[in-house]
This record gives structure tokens, C-alpha cells and sequence, in this order.
């Protein structure tokens, strides 16, 4: 019998307590596609992603889908509490669902913890016989999944790049990280063959460009060599992240370059060392920042920056040589987060058991404001000090300082247009207090 499956990637509420809507998601994840992908041929798969459509509460699938992402979790749950009430079944996935498992249950019929991979089949299986569990459970030793299907993506208002994983997990034990609490410390690579097979598949498509998704692409450089020498022949161009270590190896720096990656992204956390140690960050040593930024530059790849604000070791002073750091560096698009213990990872625990929660309602997990005390900074300066960081580093006179003005962005001229539609989109966000990560 023919079924119909919906899945849905909902858009974290805005400041105006609705849904953040854009005209284009330029940044598209790959569960959805992946899980499409999972799913036998006599299920028909519909993928709606809230953020550039509206959910078609009035479907006639058999089953929703519903994938749980940071903050956006809130939303995840109004949206299947929506179908249940019309008599639908519901099953939540991702990462905040796997991350709170008890609450997620409140909201839907089943919840699958972890990797869909090895289980997406038992719980269609399971919905087709009317047994669907409460609660599927997956620790994945394999990372060998189907192409995605990318076709149910591309008729949509997606942008340029199209996601491609490389591998899932990490292997380090950063506390406040969600991958290190889901994954803890274990890390799957996929083959080259199989990554590539996706690449391919990309460009058939007609896509010259690609997000190669993994935590960390530099944990293997030898992997890493394998893959750019691949990729290079393609003539593409490609992102990811790593660690800024991957800086002190200037051969594989000319590897990546060659192959055609134009940023990597950097998760520098902080420029202290102590708020590094205490978020179990210190093998990074924020003293070659500068260094190891220009390195990388030098062999033609932006960088990109993630950092957070609020960690033990920040103080007013901190947050303002942050600043100093980031214009002294002109990083092209720096981004910042306020640090957030989500529950479900060891440092929510920490906070918890140490009586530095401010706010247990995830309502107020949203990323506009700290819900925890800081050691030498109260929540509310920790928000302030965070928009106030984001005011000054999205003003014009700073993004002309780190674009028009930036020699090394003129290395490159075809991406300064880009670069600075980039920059005025986040100050757009960032005037209205929209965290401007979620494009
Ligand atoms: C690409 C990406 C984005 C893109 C696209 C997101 C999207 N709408 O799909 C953009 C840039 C928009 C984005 C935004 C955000 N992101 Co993001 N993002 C990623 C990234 C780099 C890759 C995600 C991905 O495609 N992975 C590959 C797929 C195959 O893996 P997966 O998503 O985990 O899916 C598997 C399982 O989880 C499961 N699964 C997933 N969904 C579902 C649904 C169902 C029904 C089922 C059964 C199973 C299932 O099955 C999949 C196959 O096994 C991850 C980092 C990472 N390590 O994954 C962060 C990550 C997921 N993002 C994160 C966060 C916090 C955010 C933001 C909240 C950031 C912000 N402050 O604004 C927003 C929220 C956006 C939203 N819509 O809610 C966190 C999530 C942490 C958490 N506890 O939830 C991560 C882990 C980064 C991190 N290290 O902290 N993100």
C-alpha cells in the first residue's frame, strides 16, 4: 500500500514570537534528504523547510517527521503538538530531540535517538504495522549512507551550496558542545569513494558548490590529502570547518586551496585562555590565533569564525579585546554565540548542579540572551555585553574595515560582493536581535 511521508524542518521563533521567515535558506541541512533517501520506494516523501515555506498542516501524509535543532526544538514541538491534535503521527529526530528525549516524548509518538540510519526502516516498518515504539535508540558503527535526495531540495528557494558529508561526530570532548555529548569522542569518516559519489551527484545536479559537512574535516590529514586530490579535477568550490591547528601544515593548506575550498570555519571559542580550560577547550592556544589565521590566509582560504561569550574566564574587558581581535584580524563574517548550557549536554549538568541557571525554561534557550551566571559576569551583562559586541562588529565603519578595506578579500574580487551582502544581511538580523546564524 502506497504512504506518504512529510518532514519538516521548522524555523526557530524570532523576537516577534513567530517563526523566522527568509526569502531564501542559503545553508540547508542534510537529515532530510538523508531520511528521504532512507525511506522504501512506496512511500512518497514530501520535505517542507519552514524557514522559506509554510507547514501544510492540512496534509494527507501518514506520518510526520519532524527534525529538532538547537533552540528551534520549541518550535519542533508546537508544530507536532499542531498535527496530533489533527490525528496525525508524529515522530521527532535530531539533535535536541536525542539530546532530551523525556521531554521530546510529551510531544509526538515516537522520538529516535541518535543516527536514523540503522533504524529509519524498523520505525516505517513499525508505522505501517500500527506498533510504533515511544522511543528508538541508534549508536552507529558504519557510516555508509544513500545518496541524499537532494532533486526534493532543489526546486526550493535554496542558495548556491548543497551539504556533503564527510564525517559524523568528534573526537574531541568539548563539554559545552552538543556533538561531543551525543557522540562522546566517537567519530565516523566516511570513505572517500562514498563522499565523492555525493560530490558527483551535486554537480550533476548542476551545483558547482558544496558544504562539506564534518566537525572537524582536519581530524585525518592523510583522509583530508585523499579527498582534495578527488575533489580538485571537479573544478568546485567547497566549505567546512576544522580546527585552526590545520594552520602549521602549509602543504595540505595549498592541498585544500588547490581543490577549490574558500573558507574553512574556525570554532576559536575565545581569545582567553582560561575560558578555553574551562570549556575543556585548552589544547587551543589563543596566542597563535593571529598567526595561524594569516597562514591560512596566505594560502588563499577565508576564514570564518565561531567564538562564544560568557565563558568563566570572560570579563567586560574580554568581551571588548574580543572585538579588538576580530577587526585587528579582519575576519570577513565573524560570528558569536552566547554561551549556552542546552540541556542534555554535561555543562546544562554543571550549571545545574552548581545553582548558575538563571532560566529552566526553554522558552528562554533561544540564543538572544545568557541563561546562566557567568563566574565574573551576571546573565544580564553577559547579553548585553553580547549585543553590544555585535553592534560594534556589524557597524558600517567595522564591515568596511573587514571587507572593502581588506587586501585579502582582494585577492579574491568575485567574493567581495558576497562578503559584503553578507555582512549587511547579519546587520539586518542583528538590529532586530535575531542571532544571525540560522540562514
Ligand atoms: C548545516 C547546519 C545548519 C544549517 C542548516 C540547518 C537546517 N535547517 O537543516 C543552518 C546554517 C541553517 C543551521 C542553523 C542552526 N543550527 Co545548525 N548545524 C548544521 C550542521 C553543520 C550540519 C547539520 C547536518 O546536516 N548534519 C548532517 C545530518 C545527516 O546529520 P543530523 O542533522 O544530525 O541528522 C541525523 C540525525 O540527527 C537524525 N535526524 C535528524 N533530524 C531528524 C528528524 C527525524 C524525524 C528523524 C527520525 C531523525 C532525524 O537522522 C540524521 C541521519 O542520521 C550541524 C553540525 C553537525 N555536526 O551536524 C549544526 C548543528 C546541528 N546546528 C546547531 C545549531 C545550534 C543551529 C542553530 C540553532 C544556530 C543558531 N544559534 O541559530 C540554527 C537552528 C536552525 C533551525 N532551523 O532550527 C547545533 C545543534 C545543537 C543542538 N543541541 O541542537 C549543531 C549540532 C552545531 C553544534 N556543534 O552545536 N545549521
Amino acid at each position: 500500500m502506497n504512504r506518504k511521508l512529510l518532514l519538516i524542518q521548522p524555523s526557530p521563533y524570532g523576537p516577534n514570537g513567530r517563526p523566522v521567515k527568509k526569502g531564501r535558506l542559503h545553508f540547508v541541512g542534510l537529515a532530510l534528504p538523508l531520511l528521504a533517501a532512507l525511506t522504501p520506494d512506496f512511500w512518497s516523501v514530501e520535505i517542507c523547510l519552514e524557514t522559506i515555506e509554510d507547514v501544510p498542516f492540512d496534509t494527507d501524509a501518514d506520518l510526520v517527521g519532524i527534525s529538532t535543532m538547537g533552540h528551534g526544538i520549541i518550535r519542533s514541538f508546537d508544530i507536532s503538538d499542531a498535527f496530533r491534535a489533527r490525528g496525525k503521527t508524529v515522530v521527532l529526530g535530531g539533535y535536541m530531540a536525542s539530546l532530551m528525549p523525556d521531554e521530546a516524548r510529551k510531544h509526538c509518538d515516537a522520538v529516535l535517538i541518535g543516527d536514523a540510519e540503522d533504524l529509519w526502516h524498523t520505525v516505517l516498518a513499525d508505522v505501517e504495522q500500527g506498533s510504533l515504539q515511544p522511543l528508538y535508540e541508534s549508536k552507529l558503527k558504519k557510516l555508509r549512507p544513500p545518496v541524499p535526495r537532494y532533486e526534493l531540495l532543489t526546486a526550493k528557494r535554496i542558495g548556491a551550496w548543497l551539504p556533503v558529508q564527510a564525517g559524523r561526530g568528534c573526537p574531541h570532548s568539548c563539554s559545552f558542545c552538543s556533538v561531543h555529548c551525543l557522540y562522546r569522542g566517537t567519530y565516523l569518516q566516511r570513505p572517500v569513494e562514498d563522499v565523492m559519489r555525493d560530490v558527483r551527484r551535486v554537480r550533476e545536479l548542476g551545483y558547482r558548490r558544496f558544504l562539506l559537512l564534518d566537525d572537524n574535516i582536519h581530524a585525518s590529514p592523510a583522509y583530508l590529502r585523499a579527498l582534495c586530490r578527488e575533489i580538485e579535477p571537479l573544478g568546485m568550490q567547497w566549505m567546512s570547518q576544522c580546527a585552526i591547528t590545520i594552520a602549521r601544515d602549509p602543504v595540505l593548506l595549498a592541498c585544500l586551496a588547490a581543490s577549490g575550498c574558500t573558507t574553512l570555519s574556525f570554532g576559536l571559542e575565545s581569545i582567553s585562555a582560561e575560558s578555553l580550560q574551562t570549556l575543556d577547550k585548552d589544547w587551543a592556544d589563543p596566542g597563535e590565533y593571529p598567526a595561524l589565521i594569516a597562514a591560512i590566509r596566505k594560502a588563499g582560504i577565508a576564514v570564518s569564525t565561531e567564538m562564544v561569550i560568557g565563558a568563566d574566564g570572560d570579563t567586560p574587558d574580554s568581551i571588548c579585546a574580543t572585538a579588538d581581535f576580530i577587526e585587528a584580524c579582519q575576519i570577513v563574517l565573524p560570528r558569536f554565540y552566547i554561551l549556552t548550557p542546552i540541556p542534555g549536554t554535561d555543562f546544562f549538568r554543571q550549571m545545574k548542579d552548581a545553582g548558575r541557571l538563571c532560566d529552566e525554561n526553554i522558552h528562554a534557550y533561544d540564543g538572544t540572551r545568557a541563561v546562566h551566571h557567568a563566574r565574573r559576569m551576571d546573565a544580564g551583562e553577559v547579553t548585553t555585553a553580547y549585543w553590544e559586541l555585535y553592534d560594534r562588529i556589524y557597524s558600517l565603519r567595522s564591515i568596511l574595515h573587514r571587507t572593502l578595506l581588506n587586501r585579502h578579500v582582494w585577492r579574491k574580487p568575485s567574493q567581495l560582493a558576497l562578503y559584503l551582502a553578507a555582512n549587511l544581511y547579519y546587520r539586518h538580523h542583528i538590529r532586530q536581535r535575531i542571532p544571525p546564524n540560522i540562514f
